[in-house]
């Protein structure tokens, strides 16, 4: 069975959260090495590659914009030349936006939610689909102290804000994806309170794109180390693709795939 719901993600960072580094060679990117990461996740059902050159972990060093360009934009280049998948850019940066664009990028990945200086008018520039994430805070410090009153209400008037602002900025609101941001200024309980809350944020009517891939929910809920996340992040999946979730955001595509495929089977043929 075929899933149209599946991004896997590639971190061209030396630091990222759960695979930072692994496709290294010494200090560069081994591109041969990223390709081979691509085009397994292709085979293994991924619809959508996520390619991201800022590691956002709490307290990572901020990058440069070109040494984020001369991560990222080599590998989007060749995978749009040889795989068949949606490249997504997992940036804030104005220049990536525009840059990967014109390679062949065809969505737009935001943390930020296109608030950095520019880059609403970049993202319009290139007529791409966005997600807008919500994120509380700056990585560096998001995770120090998060507060809300209501999380669930709070991200969604916050991804209401920047429906606005994107429409306001040429960005018609039918190119948007929705992301609550798991684990970007939240606490154990505001991820969960988010995830039991998901039918509440699918009401603005936009498709949601979901992360909880290894996250540290995890590590602190089960006392689980990243490479031992995959049981629960395959649960969390599963859980967020029920509560409308249309694409989930993973490491670990093979399984991910067909841990959703039967959520969408149950979707199609449950009724019957
Ligand atoms: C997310 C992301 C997420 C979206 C990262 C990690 C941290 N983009 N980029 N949603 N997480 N849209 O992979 O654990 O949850 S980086």
């Amino acid at each position: 069975m075929s899933c149209q719901r599946i991004m896997g993600v590639i971190n061209t960072t030396p630091d990222s959260f759960s695979d930072g580094g692994t496709l290294y060679q010494g200090t560069r990117l081994d591109l041969d090495h990223a390709m081979a990461r691509a085009e397994q996740m292709v085979a293994d059902g991924a619809a959508v590659l996520d390619i991201g050159g800022e590691s956002t972990r709490p307290g990572a060093a901020p990058v440069s914009v070109q040494e984020e360009l001369d991560r990222v934009i080599p590998l989007v280049a060749k995978i749009s030349t040889e795989l068949d998948a949606v490249i997504s850019v997992d940036t804030s940066t104005p220049e990536v936006m525009r840059e990967a664009a014109g390679q062949g990028a065809g969505l737009i990945n935001d943390v930020r939610a296109l608030r950095r200086g520019g880059a609403l008018e970049a993202a319009a520039e290139t007529g791409l689909p966005v997600c807008l994430m919500h994120m509380q805070g700056e990585p560096t410090t998001m995770q120090q102290n998060p507060e809300y009153g209501d999380v669930v209400e709070e991200v969604g008037a916050f991804l209401a804000e920047r429906i606005g602002a994107c429409e306001q900025a040429g960005i018609p609101r039918e190119k948007l994806m929705l992301d609550p941001g798991f684990g970007f200024g939240k606490t154990v309980a505001h991820n969960l309170q988010l995830l039991a809350g998901l039918p509440a944020l699918a009401a603005q009517g936009l498709p949601l794109l979901v992360g909880l891939s290894r996250k540290s929910l995890i590590g602190k809920l089960l006392g689980r180390d990243i490479d031992q996340r995959l049981p629960a992040s395959l649960a969390l999946a599963v859980l967020a693709a029920e509560r409308g979730a249309s694409i989930i955001r993973t490491h670990d595509v093979a399984e991910t795939a067909d841990a959703v495929a039967m959520v969408t089977a149950l979707e199609e043929f449950g009724e019957q």
